[in-house]
């Protein structure tokens, strides 16, 4: 008999279906001893959070979060709204003594994760932040790789993430949907958006990160607000670049942008070490290129290695080998993890403190920009 657990999820939107998605799977793809049960959603409109509830399976709604965090029969809080609500509805789910799965980036900035990681840990409740990109099998064999010593020490460390969805001077700012533009709702643009997906798969591939030095730009210096209806600042980084020493002696570039003129959603990552390189691309995400220099030279090259096989991770659960899959899946791993560590006692990562180092950088990064100087970056104690 698989052991109940049921989910009280926070927010309706992209994040809300990736992750309920992921709960609806789960199940039928990992051997696990527990299951998630989609006890509530809750949302301020009524009508919505029912919409969603139907679709998705949801057994009740709620309109107010306060009352979800308190309700006894929910295990999971799944926080998916906007950044400035994690902390508080985080710190009060921690009080009732709920787990917590929480969206990224774990806080508007490392001063209120500090309070989070404060909260879970005085509660002792389970928790993890969604940095999803960790999930993708190409991605878990670059770590395999590296702790294998296949890539020997590593030199340098590249990575990007570009977008072209906010290049309209006419597009709103605030709101539903467009929450991410307005700095009081998301804490900052690229660089807790996007930039910190980039830094959270970096520092789990190749160690922590010591300092930066950054550049940031807001193209569009003034939108309308959609809740106000008035034109006002533009108060978040449209644009970010930063040059970072990690603690292991490597060198790194990152940039993020959403003028990018043709770019989607393409984060990409190299990792060039002494003895191999590799490249992942998530346009082409069950892809990893690798290069190994200690091939026989005539037939040294980069392979294109298509992680479908059976002993790459995760594929064991899925299709049969050759047969890929996609972005939700790395949700679905995700899950499959937490409740494995909750099984087994050893806590899934990334969790709140994974989430606060992550924090600390981009805290640092946005520091830089302002200053022009090289900031150090806070270590998680
Ligand atoms: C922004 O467009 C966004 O949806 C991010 O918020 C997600 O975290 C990223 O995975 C895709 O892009």
């Amino acid at each position: 008999m698989l052991k109940p657990l049921n989910v009280g999820m926070i927010g309706y939107g992209f994040m809300g279906r990736a992750h309920s998605n992921a709960y609806r799977k789960v199940n039928n793809f990992f051997d696990l001893a527990y299951q998630p049960v989609l006890k509530a959603v809750c949302a301020r409109s009524a009508d919505k959070a029912k919409a969603f509830a139907e679709k998705w399976g949801y057994e009740s709604v709620e309109t107010d979060w306060r009352r979800l965090v308190e309700r006894k029969d929910i295990h999971l809080i799944d926080i998916c709204t906007p950044n400035n609500t994690h902390a508080d509805i985080a710190i009060a789910a921690a009080k009732a003594g709920k787990m917590i799965l929480c969206e990224k980036p774990l806080a508007l900035n490392a001063a209120e994760a500090e309070k989070m990681v404060a909260a879970v840990e005085k509660a002792k409740v389970a928790n993890m932040v969604w940095y999803n990109y960790r999930r993708c099998p190409a991605v878990v064999l670059a770590r395999q790789l590296i702790d294998e010593g296949k890539l020997g020490r590593i030199f340098h460390y590249r990575a990007k993430f570009l977008q072209d969805w906010t290049i309209s001077p006419d597009l709103p700012q605030g709101g539903t949907a467009l929450w991410r533009l307005d700095v009081k709702a998301a804490g900052s643009g690229v660089t807790g958006d996007l930039l910190a997906h980039c830094i959270d798969t970096a520092m789990w591939l190749n160690g922590t990160i010591d300092k930066v030095s950054a550049m940031t730009e807001t193209f569009v210096k003034q939108r309308k607000h959609q809740l106000t209806g008035k034109v006002e600042k533009v108060g978040i980084d449209d644009a970010c670049a930063f040059l970072a020493r990690f603690s292991n002696g490597s060198l790194a570039t990152f940039e993020s942008t959403r003028y990018a003129r043709g770019h989607k959603a393409l984060y990409t990552f190299e990792i060039n070490g002494e003895h191999a390189s590799i490249f992942w691309d998530l346009h082409d995400l069950h892809r990893l290129q690798y290069f190994d220099h200690r091939d026989e030279g005539r037939v040294r090259g980069w392979r294109s290695i298509h992680v479908s096989d059976g002993d790459h991770p995760y594929m064991k659960n899925w299709w049969v080998p050759g047969l890929q899959i996609g972005y939700e899946h790395s949700f679905v791993h995700q899950v499959a993890d937490f409740f494995q560590g909750l099984e087994e006692g050893k806590p899934a990562k990334p969790d709140f403190k994974d989430g606060l180092a992550t924090d600390y950088v981009t805290d640092a990064v946005l520091k830089s920009a302002k200053t022009g100087q090289w900031e150090k970056v806070k270590k998680v104690k």
